[in-house]
């Protein structure tokens, strides 16, 4: 099979293509979309509790028997229910967000879960390989939600040199030129959000899916940093606010109350004015909806004819750029 890597052999997919794990956003359809058509698909449980994530997980089984994940977010308040209930239901892979989940690891590793957290720095990287760890994903500035501060470009193959564990590239990456791009600096695979949360299988309010199909190349931006949570949004009415509240040096725990809520605002109920439209900078390169599964197909199709095009480079044939 075309980009088998042996990351593909440890998650059990068809191809090293993972869909993020977005708050409110991958639902168990989306998941059972995205494993269904041979990527690894990945239940968001962000802030919901226990009972709610073992719902997803229902219908991802009920969709298909292929490799799927959960995403824990570390800052949860339900975040050790969460992990009780990926392992009394044997979920096959865990990845994990916003925190070091080196506590957890003996539980994961008795119960046999692959263990795939987000890092954003070379320092937790090294440290979470020391802990057992299945694999990494190194995800860069670009990417949307809450973020670490250096590019994919310069992350990627520094943590791919200082472990021996695979490394999955994401932030930014949406089609074949980013995915052959990842390859090159290290990575054995990507993982995509944006593109996936505009997916046809998405469960998002219609207007969400709108405000990423139209995003331009600046679009969007960094809230948050005051307080210690950097995210990455598209630009509002409550990024406005948020950016006069930080201006004004109001306190952190007022801003995060604030804040409060706005996602699932705008995912749930389509509020584009005071929602918090979290999206990556790749939103610009996302025009249509598409079903997961042609998503994945043009990821593939396009990096083939990028290494194509690439190994004309020796002769008189090549031309760069484009895809
Ligand atoms: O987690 C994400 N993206 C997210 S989580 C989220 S919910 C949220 N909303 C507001 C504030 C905070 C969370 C929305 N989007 N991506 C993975 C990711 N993890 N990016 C960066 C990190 C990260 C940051 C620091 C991982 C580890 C870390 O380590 C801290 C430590 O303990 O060393």
């Amino acid at each position: 099979m075309a980009f088998y890597t042996p990351l593909c052999r440890l998650l059990g997919s068809d191809y090293p293509i993972l869909q993020g794990g977005m708050a409110w956003v991958a639902t168990g359809e989306l998941a059972a979309a995205v494993s269904k058509a041979g990527g690894l698909g990945i239940i968001g449980a962000g802030n919901a509790p226990a009972d709610a994530v073992k719902k997803e997980i229902a219908k991802v089984k009920k969709t298909t028997a292929k490799p799927f994940g959960v995403n824990i977010m570390l800052l949860s308040p339900f975040v050790d229910d969460v992990v009780e209930t990926v392992i009394a239901e044997k979920v096959p892979v865990v990845t994990t967000g916003a925190g070091n989940p080196g506590k957890y690891m003996p539980r994961f590793q008795e119960a046999g879960i692959k263990v795939i957290p987000v890092v954003s720095s070379v320092a937790l990287a090294r440290r979470l390989e020391r802990q057992g760890v299945d694999a990494l994903i190194a995800e860069g500035m670009e990417a949307g939600g809450h973020i670490g501060e250096l590019t994919t470009m310069v992350l990627v193959p520094q943590v791919a040199d200082a472990v021996n564990i695979p490394v999955v590239a994401a932030g930014g990456l949406v089609d074949g030129r980013g995915f052959v791009a990842a390859l090159s600096l290290g990575a054995q695979g990507v993982q995509v959000g944006t593109r996936f949360a505009c997916s046809r299988e998405s469960t998002i309010h219609r207007n969400y899916k709108e405000k990423i199909m139209k995003a331009k190349d600046r679009d969007t931006i960094v809230t948050g940093r005051s307080t210690g949570y950097p995210v990455r949004v598209i630009k509002n009415r409550l990024t406005k606010e948020l950016e006069r509240m930080e201006k004004e040096g109001v306190l952190p725990a007022e801003i995060e109350k604030f804040a409060s809520g706005k996602l699932r605002a705008a995912v749930c109920d389509g509020d584009m004015l005071y929602g918090s439209i979290m999206a990556g900078q790749s939103a610009a390169m996302v025009q249509k909806e598409e079903s997961s599964a042609e998503i994945i197909e043009d990821i593939l199709t396009g990096a083939q004819k990028v290494m194509k095009r690439l190994s004309l480079y020796k002769s008189d044939k090549f031309e760069p750029g484009g895809e």
